[in-house]
């Protein structure tokens, strides 16, 4: 029977004056959330990391797979081989692999092959996606698994900011070489390279804007 499988939902509910100011208020939280290529090498603790990622882990997902492995990289030792491993990729991307389009819509952006990030944040999360489970030697399907993982990240990018720490969602391209750093399982795949900490003193960041609400939205 269905309600052996179900529990009640409890709701939380607002009035909607409530609602307009909670609305309003997270949306300008949430409008100071910057990308950040420039880190403090001051730590925080593993804690907080935690339970970013626990709230990364309560996105919705393909029959509730959580198809997912944040893999968190503290020791020096790893960031120096990912560093490493990164910019030698990136080094022929900006060198070739990128097309001229491309370097020309960056140049807004100041980056580079170089990755120092990559040594100086505290911690680097990696986001492995699991395209199907392997269950004793079984492998067991996952679904939507782009769509699930690109939620999870969206969710830990908001829970970094509302920790008060910034991060980069970072794509080195290709980036096999951090399933074979890591040592991960055939089934999981690197999906996203996230440095978190705090920003570097005096950081900067590029002057951009925002799309309008008319630019993004209509209402039929
Ligand atoms: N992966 C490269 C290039 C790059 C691509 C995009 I699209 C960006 O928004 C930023 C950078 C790099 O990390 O430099």
């Amino acid at each position: 029977m269905k309600e052996d499988k179900f529990i009640e939902y409890k709701p939380i509910r607002f009035d909607e004056t409530e609602m307009k100011k909670r609305s309003e208020e997270y949306f300008h939280f949430m409008n100071k959330r910057r990308s950040l290529r420039a880190f403090s090498p001051k730590s925080f603790p593993i804690e907080i990391l935690e339970n970013i990622i626990k709230t990364a882990s309560t996105a919705p997902s393909g029959a509730h797979k959580q198809p997912w492995t944040f893999c968190v990289i503290e020791d020096k030792e790893i960031k120096a081989k990912i560093r490493e491993a990164a910019e030698k990729e990136e080094y022929e991307n900006y060198h070739g692999r990128m097309s001229d389009e491309w370097l020309k819509d960056l140049e807004k952006f100041d980056t580079n092959w170089k990755k120092e990030f990559l040594e100086t944040a505290p911690y680097l999360v990696v986001v492995f996606k699991k395209s199907y489970e392997l269950e004793e030697g079984d492998k067991k399907k996952n679904y939507y698994v782009n769509e699930s993982v690109g939620l999870a990240c969206g969710f830990l990018l908001s829970a970094i900011h509302n920790a008060g720490l910034v991060a980069l969602t970072h794509t080195p391209s290709p980036m096999n070489f951090l399933s074979e750093i890591l040592k991960r399982p055939e089934n999981e795949k690197p999906y996203l390279l996230i440095p978190v900490g705090y920003p570097a003193d005096n950081a900067i960041v590029p002057d951009i804007k925002r799309k309008e609400l008319k630019e993004i939205h209509k209402l039929y």
